[in-house]
This record gives structure tokens, C-alpha cells and sequence, in this order.
């Protein structure tokens, strides 16, 4: 299998400008790399950061995706975890298992990853994708909006046989990162009141793990009142939008509460709800998660009281999951039914309908968006 592959793919040539579907050439997996034949994407909304040039060190022209599932197509020398024809998920953090923090059982931030770099290569620093001549750059090490695509064999996990990808596609960011932010980083108790600020597709997972943790009181909290309906089927008791009310919303909310809410999450990624979110949360009990991508360059500035009695300000990357072990788990629980985020998926459109995606999402018509190769 050690040949070029040409394919189709979404490359973002510069910031501020849509995708453009190029033929690409596809290098092969070099040792302890893995090329898998991508048949189901969702489109996330920290993809569209790409797209915009809000997402950190990033360089273009580039191949955006990560939220996919596929079959592995061939291996470099030394990969032992997958083999050609197998099921798997790309995984937007990897896990190496060696580094301190994968030794770490309280974190599941992989220090070999591309978050640390200033380039999105793969860590030869070398990219497997060319396009016109040109080598394109690599997202998150796994690029999924590429029909093939090279990912290091710790940023990949083998999944049921059975599952199905154009569903499962979901656990590679989306579902994981908003139930985990609820049960890993949060760790909501029963009987507990959350807050939950932005419900896209990440929001609402949180909202499912909330639910499913036994919070009491599920406050889900956006601007476009079109995402209450499916907030309150998920398990959100109340909803309410911040432009109903002339007072700032985390007012709002410790009256609801009477001090605040037990947990709050930020599922947006702007500076200004972040902080509102942590002024929501109870002023020495309360718990404020992290999830919305913080836009790049950006400072927060806060009232430092909000911490000093008490409350806990903490961030969270696709869930607090260590993902090599714990996503093919998930994906069990699916085919078990213990959840479902099929529900989530509101469109399913052939790749190359991409930007009509990108449009659903911006005009907050979509949850997620699956496009099928
Ligand atoms: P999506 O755009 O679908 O949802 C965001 C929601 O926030 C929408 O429903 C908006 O209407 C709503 N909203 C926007 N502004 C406000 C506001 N001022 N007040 C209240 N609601 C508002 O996005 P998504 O669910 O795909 O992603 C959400 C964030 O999570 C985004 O920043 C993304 O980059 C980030 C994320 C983080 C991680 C992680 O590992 N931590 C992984 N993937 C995505
Ligand atoms: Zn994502
Ligand atoms: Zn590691």
C-alpha cells in the first residue's frame, strides 16, 4: 500500500474564505502512522474558528475536520493497535500513553500533541497532503474533511465492527466533549442545579450528561430560541434568553437560584460569557467549566472576588476523556443504547456540500451537520 492516493478533500486556503473541494494527493503513513478512509464527518463549530482564523496557531492553507469516523486503509512500520480494514475514530487529542500527563489518571491532555506546536504538521513535521504542487497543512493531526487522511497511531481508536459511522462520528468530538465536561470535569452530583450557556451541538451534550448524572435542574441558557425545543427533550428544565432580560444573565440566574447555580458550562467560546458563567456558579460552592474554544489572542479580564470565595474555574478538552481508551467505550454505550446522539444530527449532506453546512451552522439552523463521502 505504499502508494499516493488521490481523493477529494476541503482545503481552506486562507482565512476568511470557504472551502474550496480539491482533488488532493494523499502521501502514505510513514512508521507509526495510520491512513484511514474517511466516511463520515460532522462539521464542529470550532472547525468554522478555522475557517474565520480564530482558532490558535494555525497555518493555511490547511484541511479543516475533526469530528469523523472511518476504516483504516494501510499502516506504517510499528503500528500494532489498528489494521487495514478495521473500524476507528480519529482522535482530535491523542493519547501516546507515556507522557506524564497519560500517566496522570487527572488529565487527558497528551503532552505529544499538536496543541503544543506552532504548526499543524504531522510530528515529523512534514505534512502527507498535497494539493496543485503545494503541501496543505494538517488539523489537529487527523484533518478529516479528506476523503483519506494520515493521523498518528496515537490519534486513532478502533471501534465496534458494527457500529454505524455515519452516526458515530459524533464521539469524535461533539457528544464526548459536552457529556464529558458534565461527568469527568464536573462531575455534576445528583439532584444538583447546572447552568449551561450555548446549546449547539456541544452544549446539548452537556446537557445529556447533566441529565443523565441526576442533576434536578437543567438551565440551558442562548440566544436563538430555536435550540429550546431540543434542549428541553434532552433533559433542560428551564430555558431562557439573555436578550429577554434587561439585567446582566448571571443576575438572572442567582435569582433564580437563590445563590447560584451548582455547575455552570460555557459552550460558546466568547470572553464574555465565560466570565458570566463563572459569576453564575455559587459564590463558594460552585464549579465553572470551560468548554467553548477561547478565540485566539484573547484576554479575560474578571472581578478577582469571583474565585476568592470559593468558587472553581476549570477547563476541559474533549471531555476530560482519555480518548484512546475511553471513545471506543463510548461508542459501546451507543450500540448498547445508554445514549443517543443521533438526536443531535439534524442534517446529513454528500461532502461536497460542505459550505451549504458551514451556512446551516453559522445561520443557527443546524445542530450538527454529517456529510458522507
Ligand atoms: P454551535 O455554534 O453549534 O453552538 C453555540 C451556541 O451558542 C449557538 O446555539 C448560539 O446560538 C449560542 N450563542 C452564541 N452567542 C451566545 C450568547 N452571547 N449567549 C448565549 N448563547 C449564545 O457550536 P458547538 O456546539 O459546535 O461548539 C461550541 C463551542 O465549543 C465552540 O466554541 C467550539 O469551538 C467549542 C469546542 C470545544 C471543544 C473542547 O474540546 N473543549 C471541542 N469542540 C468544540
Ligand atoms: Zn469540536
Ligand atoms: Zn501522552
Amino acid at each position: 500500500h505504499s502508494t499516493v492516493i488521490k481523493c477529494k478533500a476541503a482545503v481552506a486556503w486562507e482565512v476568511g474564505k470557504p472551502l474550496s473541494i480539491e482533488e488532493v494527493e494523499v502521501a502514505p503513513p510513514k512508521a507509526h502512522e495510520v491512513r484511514v478512509k474517511i466516511v463520515a464527518t460532522g462539521i464542529c463549530r470550532t472547525d468554522d474558528h478555522v475557517l474565520k482564523g480564530s482558532f490558535p496557531n494555525i497555518d493555511y492553507p490547511v484541511i479543516p475536520g475533526h469530528e469523523g469516523a472511518g476504516i483504516v486503509e494501510s499502516i506504517g512500520e510499528g503500528v500494532t493497535c489498528v489494521k487495514p480494514g478495521e473500524k476507528v475514530i480519529p482522535l482530535c487529542l491523542p493519547q501516546c500513553g507515556e507522557c506524564s500527563s497519560c500517566l496522570n489518571p487527572d488529565t487527558n491532555c497528551c503532552l505529544k500533541t499538536h496543541l503544543y506546536e506552532s504548526q499543524n504538521l504531522m510530528p515529523d513535521k512534514t505534512s502527507r497532503f498535497t494539493c496543485k504542487g503545494k503541501a496543505i497543512h494538517h488539523f489537529l493531526w487527523i484533518s478529516t474533511f479528506s476523503e483519506y487522511t494520515v493521523m498518528p497511531d496515537s490519534a486513532i481508536a478502533r471501534i465496534d465492527d458494527d457500529a454505524p459511522l455515519d452516526k458515530v462520528c459524533l464521539f469524535g468530538c461533539g457528544f464526548s466533549t459536552g457529556y464529558g465536561a458534565a461527568i469527568n470535569t464536573a462531575k455534576v452530583k445528583p439532584g444538583s442545579t447546572c447552568a449551561i450557556f450555548g446549546l449547539g451541538g456541544v452544549g446539548l451534550s452537556v446537557v445529556i450528561g447533566c441529565k443523565s448524572a441526576g442533576a434536578s435542574r437543567i438551565i440551558g441558557i442562548d440566544i436563538n430560541k430555536d435550540k429550546f425545543t431540543k434542549a428541553r427533550e434532552l433533559g433542560a428544565t428551564e430555558c431562557i434568553n439573555p436578550q429577554d432580560f434587561k439585567k446582566p444573565i448571571q443576575e438572572v440566574l442567582v435569582e433564580m437560584t437563590g445563590h447560584g447555580v451548582d455547575y455552570s458550562f460555557e459552550v460558546i467560546g466568547h470572553t464574555d460569557t465565560m466570565v458570566a458563567a463563572l459569576a453564575s456558579c455559587h459564590m463558594n460552592s460552585g464549579t465553572c467549566v470551560m468548554v467553548g474554544a477561547p478565540p485566539s489572542g484573547s484576554q479575560l479580564s474578571f472581578d478577582p472576588m469571583l474565585l476568592f470565595t470559593g468558587r472553581t474555574w476549570k477547563g476541559s478538552i474533549i471531555g476530560g476523556w482519555k480518548t484512546k481508551d475511553s471513545i471506543p467505550k463510548l461508542v459501546s454505550g451507543y450500540m448498547e443504547k445508554k445514549f443517543n446522539p443521533d438526536v443531535l444530527i439534524t442534517h446529513t449532506l454528500p461532502f461536497d456540500k460542505i459550505n451549504e453546512g458551514f451556512e446551516l451552522l453559522q445561520s443557527g439552523k443546524s445542530i450538527r451537520t454529517v456529510l458522507l463521502f
